[in-house]
Formats: structure tokens, sequence, C-alpha cells
């Protein structure tokens, strides 16, 4: 009997790390490490088996298929909304098609193994899409279905994505004589900005404050591309991870939604600067907004109303802005470049 596998794609990625680290050691599943890139020498474990190859591979996905018997997906392999916005058409395949390629795979995994496959998809903040700050303002804590309309590729894929694994899960082939459920269980989180200590965003629009802090933590000068009234919520990566094992582990049947959001606090970029100048007093911070990135962050919501995670899986973050700031970010920062 093969070992149940679950496969994390974009395993090098900030939540990949993340993620890797919390299920090191976990004992009832060896883990399928899939990137473009060799995975860090950081990340390693008993149960770990790293795999480079791109998911728009049909030959990687078929392998996966023939080697693993995947029974959770975590698909984190993602183009961000900046780095997206140079290449739209490489965003569209890599987010879209390659998010395709692994809903294609959980329903062959769950046809061989007769099993559901659970399918986690880290969405985000970008599918929403508000017209300008004081509409944004008015609308406060932004509820799923509100304001859908977003403004970037990225944007525009995660919502799509949401749909197509609503579609694998709930109508799937519905025409077909011998009609069978596909055996996916999909589940979204949108995400708002993620801040790490341990890695630095690449290609993203909330970069802005990770970015802020771990120039202030090597001491090196950050003219930030927002300006100081631009808000957005955040999270400390530990509670993205939380949220994404906690929605793993729910139980379908408490679930009245495929995608839910989540939130820790909100903060604008002058109000970061201020948590990174407490750790940091040193820290050099200026602004110099970008309008085109400003009006990105502009689009997206002040806050997002995560009431449905609490009520149907009993989401609750561990980390507000304090605790976030001086129990994690700081001292785990600091101690990331002291070390060097
Ligand atoms: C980005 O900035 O593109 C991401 C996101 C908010 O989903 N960090």
């Amino acid at each position: 009997m093969r070992k149940p596998v679950i496969l994390i794609t974009g395993a090098n990625g900030e939540i990949g790390h993340g993620l890797i680290e919390y299920f090191s050691t976990s004992e009832t599943h060896d883990i399928v490490a899939l990137d473009l890139k060799p995975l860090d020498d950081s990340l390693t474990g008993p149960n770990l088996r790293s795999m480079q190859g791109d998911i728009l591979d049909d030959h990687v996905m078929q392998r996966i298929v023939s080697e693993f018997e995947i029974h959770v997906i975590y698909h984190l392999a993602a183009m961000l909304s900046t780095r997206a916005e140079y290449t739209p058409d490489v965003a569209h395949d890599v987010n879209v098609n390659g998010t395709l390629n692994l809903l294609k795979l959980a329903t062959e995994q769950a046809r061989w193994h007769g099993t559901p496959v659970k399918f986690l998809f880290p969405s985000s903040i970008a599918v929403y899409g508000l017209p300008d700050v004081a509409t944004k303002a008015d609308a406060g804590k932004v509820r799923e279905r509100d304001w859908n309309v977003p403004t970037t590729m990225y944007g525009c894929n995660k919502l799509y994505c949401e749909q197509l694994g609503r579609y694998y899960s709930d109508h799937f082939r519905q025409l077909a004589a011998d009609r069978s459920p596909s055996g996916v269980d999909f589940r979204g989180l949108r995400f708002p900005g993620l801040i790490s200590a341990k890695t630095m965003p690449a290609g993203g629009t909330s970069d802005f404050a990770p970015e802020m802090l771990h120039a202030a933590a090597q001491g090196q000068p950050y003219a930030c591309f927002v300006e100081q009234s631009a808000r957005i919520p955040f999270m400390a990566m530990p509670d993205a991870i939380k949220a994404l094992v906690d929605l793993a582990h729910a139980d379908v049947k408490q679930l009245s939604r495929r995608v839910y959001n989540v939130s820790s606090f909100s903060l604008s970029a002058g109000e970061v600067r201020e948590m990174v100048l407490k750790a940091f007093p040193q820290a050099e911070i200026t602004f110099e907004p970008d309008r085109q990135r400003n009006n990105i962050v502009d689009s997206w919501p002040a806050d997002v109303d995560d009431s449905a995670a609490t009520k149907d899986w009993g989401w609750k973050p561990d980390y507000d802005v304090r605790r976030a700031f001086e129990e994690y970010l700081a001292p785990t920062i600091g101690e990331k470049y002291r070390q060097g």
C-alpha cells in the first residue's frame, strides 16, 4: 500500500515554504513538493520528496499520477499580480491552464483510488475591484459575493479558477450519460497580503509591506511604491498556513461555500511604516508612489468580511497586528538577517 500523498505545487514559494515546514514531521502523509526551481536546501523532511517540473507539462502530470497516490493538493503555483501585468498571456497560461491541469490530475487520482481529492486553492483579494477610494472606504469589510470585478489579469485568473473549481466539484460533466462526480473537493481561500518573516515575496502588489519590513531589517532604505493612505487587509504567514490546513481538515458537510474570505488585520502603508519603525527605529522609509501599482491596491478592499469562514469552520487568526509584528515578524526577521 502506497502512503497517501499531499502534493504541493509552487512549493518553493512563500506559502510553500510555510506549508512544507508545517508538514515536515507529518506521520500520515508523504509530501511531494513540485516547483519549477530546485527546492531550497532549508526545506527538508523524512517524508519530503521534491520534484522539479512545470505544471503546464503533461509529462510531469502523468509522472505524478503514475508514481503517487494523491489525496490532497495544495495548488500554490501562480504568477502574482504585478508580474502578471507585464506578461498577461503567460500569466493566464500559468494561472488558468496550470490550475486546469491540476484539476484534471485530481479527477484522475480520485478515479484511481476511489476517494475524493481535496484541492486547496489560494485565491486572493485581487478578485475584488472597487471603482474608487471613496467607494472602497464606504464598502468597509467586503463580502465574498460583492465587487467581483477584478482589474488585473491575476485577479481575473483567480476569480475564474474559483469558478472552475466549483464546476469540477459540483457540476462536472453534467450532461454525460455516465455522469459521475469528478471526486474533486475544491476549497478556496481569498488571501489578503501575506507577510512572512522567513521569505521575500516576488511579483506581488501587496509586497510593499514585506518589502518595507525586510529592507528595514537589513538596514536598507526603502521607497514605498504606494501612497501612505493605500489600505488593504494583511495576514502573518503562520495564519495563512493555519487557514489552509484548518480548511483542509474541515468536514465538507460544514462548508456552505467553495471559497472563503480570510483576514487578520487591515493596515495602510503609512501604518505599516509605523509598525516597522517601532521594530527598526533607524529604518529609512519614504513614499514614491507608482501610479499604476497604487491604482491596483486602491481597487482592492480595505478589509474583507470573513464571518462565513468563522461560522463554517471556526476560522480565527492567531496574530493580530500587534502580535504579528512584535512576536512573529520583528524577532524572526531580525534573527534571519543576523544569521546572514
Ligand atoms: C499580490 O500582491 O499579487 C498577492 C495577492 C494580494 O494576492 N500578494
